[in-house]
């Protein structure tokens, strides 16, 4: 129902959309039974001519039950929030599934800058993609992220899967995300970063799997694509090494 209004591109973009409709509906059926129990207190109590003034202290027992059963109702209605949203945040936060990818984000005053496994398949090998302002993902796949900064604190924010991280220099936060459905989305940055913050801004392309095949492909170095590994040295070159160290 709200994709109509918003477009949800992870496996936990609805979790949160349903959390927050959970919200939107709870406070506002209360806010228009308040609104409308005030504004018949007021249109029934208004001044009329004849009518003393009444003094209420509200310490009398038919006064009090005016706030306690409004007061429990509230806290029951938190609870009702809290406990689907401490198991969102706990499935979103704190479990992380098995990686089917990982990819390394880095964030810098004032642009996103990308890493993942080339051809290979194995990060920090020679055939890595490296990419800036734009992420290119498989479709369907479990993605680890290896968040970084480079200088001050960033937020890596995929409004349309809903997921948020704040990146602070020093500190690899690792989160993941699973995107199911193919297009081109958003990335922001959402934390006031400095001058250019609002310049900083790229985009993530979820790719079917043949497509990003041929893209790790297309842009992995040609000179180490296609390539098994690099060939270990020969016994008598690293002894040579060896040699030329002492
Ligand atoms: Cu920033």
């Amino acid at each position: 129902m709200l994709e109509r209004y918003s477009t949800a591109a992870s496996t936990y973009a609805h979790w949160i959309d349903y959390q927050f409709l959970l919200i939107a509906v709870l406070v506002g059926f209360w806010l228009i039974v308040a609104e409308a129990v005030m504004f018949w207190l007021i249109f029934k109590f208004r001044a009329k001519d004849g009518r003393p003034t009444q003094y209420i202290t509200g310490e009398e027992k038919q006064y009090t039950k005016w706030i306690t059963i409004p007061h429990v109702l509230v806290i029951l209605c938190d609870l009702v929030i809290i406990v689907p949203a401490i198991m969102v945040w706990y499935n979103i936060k704190q479990v992380m599934p098995a990686a089917d990818e990982t990819v390394r984000v880095i964030a810098q005053q004032w642009a996103w800058s990308f890493q993942q496994a080339g051809p290979d398949g194995v990060m920090d090998t020679a055939d890595d993609v490296r990419t800036v302002g734009e992420l290119h993902v498989k479709v369907n796949s479990t993605y680890h992220f290896e968040l970084m900064s480079r200088d001050v604190v960033h937020s890596f924010a995929i409004p349309a899967f809903r997921l948020k991280q704040d990146a602070l220099p020093g500190r690899t936060i690792t989160g993941w995300f699973r995107p199911n459905r193919v297009g081109t989305y958003d990335i922001q940055c959402t934390q006031m970063c400095g001058l250019g913050h609002g310049l900083m801004a790229g985009r993530i392309i979820v790719e079917t799997p043949q497509a990003h095949a041929a893209w790790l492909m297309h842009n992995s170095s040609p000179a180490v694509a296609g390539q098994q590994a690099i060939p270990a040295l020969p016994t008598d070159a690293s002894s040579t090494m060896a040699e030329v160290r002492r």
